[in-house]
């Protein structure tokens, strides 16, 4: 699926719905492809398989059975991830039936059909969907949306399942591998990890996982590994076994992004929290077997308009280090949760009001602050989460993006955070030290020139002096296979812009996700190419910037985060 088409219908929701036909067709013009903005607002999700409630609207225009479960497919692969499972609202604004309705199916299809200025792309311009299915659509979203069904305790405990029992597992590590070396990567569209070692570069296994699994997360000791699936599965990989496998699995939901464990002292490899796009929810479980022990809704008002939202959906989680809090980022709130697991039958949780809408993020160097992109409002919400307060909105470039970030020690400026940006070629760099550096604190101090728009992460490590920046959703192929590299001590330099996909002999893929070995002299990247195509993982060294290696497989498809054991383990970027 083209990512562009994925919130193509944002915009209808930015459109005045009484406006004149007249008008309409004036704006009607096909509109430039925003990969940025298709890549935030939402993806596939495995919502349209499942069995939903749906009522009938007389006053909608008929549509067959057939037309309506083809319509739901195409609204959950393509615009639920922005309008919302029910259609009131997320990151693009509601797509009510009454409204739709006023609006009628011919004004309607010319929408889909064009797209509009608010930045939805034409899906039938762009070629995404034929002139057949952009007339379902129009009648579609006339009718009362179908609700997917919400997933309970007894929906969790009857999804959940403990492969090896806690007691047969391992008491020591049963393997050789060095495993803080070891590398989690993500193959995406065949729903696997690969472990590769990072030292002999080579494959230990590959692990099924959810559908589009997304993240893989470690606990404190270092011994499990948690991944989630798109489709809400965990899988809980023991490493200490011969050979690492899967231990325990659960479906926390039924579209999740997010995962990982409790950090604190005494709480070491006890528990587990999962967050859900549907339903907005969270859930602590215990960490070395997924029981589910308690679920948490995030529907409620955004922190600023006080608007009932149905479904905020849950973002970033992270474990804090110092408190035994997990730091919860509620996506269409606005709200950081910090949540307090010393006590969950007597659950206390600390609401935060930050800014919408609240994506990915990381700590800085001191691990006190949670720098949290807030994309829709060009933002980074700085989290204190040692006085349980906002500490600053800083505002940055167009669309911040920065996975966990980038921290260092900067020479005019001291301690310092990055983030890249999906909207423009900047990145922005913001002061995280309020007690020695006070006035560079939560400014963005400088500002850097990526190679490129469409940037996605950014990576540099204690150890080493350089920066590596991708732009893996730039439109242009040059530029998204390429990453730039600056050179910490020297930052009034431009950067070095090297192309890795053409070092590793592949000519269709983005480069993306740069990610250190345990000694900080390595840095990975993925060549993400098509699912039938070549993929590649590349190690460049750190200090010469020249290759060391170019890791290739029959059974890397899609490779795209990678984890390295240590550093996940650790919060080292
Ligand atoms: Fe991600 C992190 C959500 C698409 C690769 N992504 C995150 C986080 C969230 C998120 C909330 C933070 C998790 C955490 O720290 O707990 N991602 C979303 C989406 O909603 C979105 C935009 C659309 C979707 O339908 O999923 C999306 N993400 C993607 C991709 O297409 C990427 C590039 C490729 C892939 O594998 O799917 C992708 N996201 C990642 C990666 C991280 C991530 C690699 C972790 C970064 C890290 O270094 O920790």
């Amino acid at each position: 699926m083209n990512t562009s088409s994925k919130y193509a219908l944002l915009a209808l929701a930015t459109l005045p719905w009484a406006m004149s036909m007249a008008f309409a067709a004036e704006t009607a013009t096909p509109q430039p492809k925003t990969p940025e903005g298709t890549y935030l607002q939402g993806g596939g999700s495995t919502l349209a398989g499942e069995e939903m409630y749906q009522s009938i609207d007389p006053a909608a225009p008929p549509m067959t059975k057939v037309e309506f479960d083809q319509a739901r497919q195409i609204y959950f692969d393509r615009c639920a991830g922005c309008h919302g499972v029910l259609r009131k609202g997320a990151t693009g604004k509601a797509l009510l039936p009454k409204d739709m309705q006023k609006l009628g199916t011919e004004s309607l299809k010319i929408f889909v059909h064009y797209g509009t200025p608010g930045g939805m792309p034409g899906f039938g311009t762009a070629n995404e969907l034929t002139e057949k299915e952009v007339e379902v659509m129009a009648r579609y979203i006339q009718q009362t949306p179908p609700t997917p069904p919400e997933w309970g305790m007894k929906e969790m405990r009857a999804s959940w399942k403990v492969i090896v029992p806690v007691d047969k597992r391992p008491k020591k590590q049963m393997n050789k591998l060095d495993l803080p070396n070891l590398f989690s990567v993500t193959l995406r569209d065949s729903g696997e990890v690969a472990l590769i070692d990072g030292d002999s570069k080579k494959i230990v296994s590959v692990l099924k996982t959810g559908f589009a699994v997304h993240i893989s997360r470690l606990s404190k000791s270092g011994r499990y590994l948690y991944t989630t699936g798109r489709d809400g599965l965990i899988n809980l990989i023991d490493l200490w076994m011969e050979t690492p496998q899967t231990v325990a699995t659960i479906r926390t939901g039924s579209d999740a992004r997010s995962i990982d464990t409790s950090k604190f002292k005494g709480y070491e490899d006890k528990l587990a929290i999962a967050g859900t796009y549907w339903p907005p929810a969270y859930v602590l479980m215990d960490g070395p077997t997924l029981e589910p022990l308690k679920i948490m809704s995030t529907r409620g008002y955004t922190y600023d308009e006080q608007e009932y939202h149905p479904e905020p959906r849950v973002a970033s989680i992270v474990a804090s280090h110092i408190k035994p809090e997990f730091v919860v980022n509620v996506k269409e709130t606005g709200k950081v949760l910090l949540v307090d697991y010393s006590d969950i039958k007597n659950l206390k949780t600390t609401e935060i009001e930050a800014e919408r809408f609240l994506h990915d993020g990381g700590w800085d160097s001191s691990k006190r602050y949670f720098m949290v992109a807030a994309n829709m409002r060009d933002t980074v919400s700085v989290i204190d989460t040692k006085e349980g307060k906002l500490a600053a909105n800083v505002k940055v470039g167009v669309k911040p993006h920065p996975g966990r970030g980038a921290n260092w020690t900067d020479v005019k400026y001291g301690p310092v955070w990055a983030t890249g940006h999906l909207g423009d070629d900047t990145i922005a760099v913001i002061g995280t030290d309020p007690a020695k550096h006070k006035k560079n604190a939560w400014k963005v101090v400088r500002s850097l020139k990526n190679h490129g728009n469409g940037s996605l992460f950014i990576k540099t490590h204690p150890k080493s002096s350089n920066l590596w920046v991708d732009a893996a959703l730039s439109p242009e192929d040059e530029i998204q296979q390429s990453v730039s590299v600056f050179d910490l001590k020297h930052l009034d330099k431009p950067a070095q812009v090297i192309n890795l996909a053409k070092l590793a002999g592949i000519s269709k893929g983005r480069v993306a996700h740069p990610e250190y070995n345990r000694a900080g002299n390595e840095v990975w990247f993925s060549v993400w190419g098509p699912k039938d195509g070549e993929s590649a993982i590349v190690v460049m060294d750190d200090k010469t910037r020249k290759l060391k290696a170019v890791i290739k497989d029959k059974r890397l498809i899609t490779p795209t985060g990678k984890f390295n054991v240590y550093n996940t383990q650790h919060d080292v970027y």
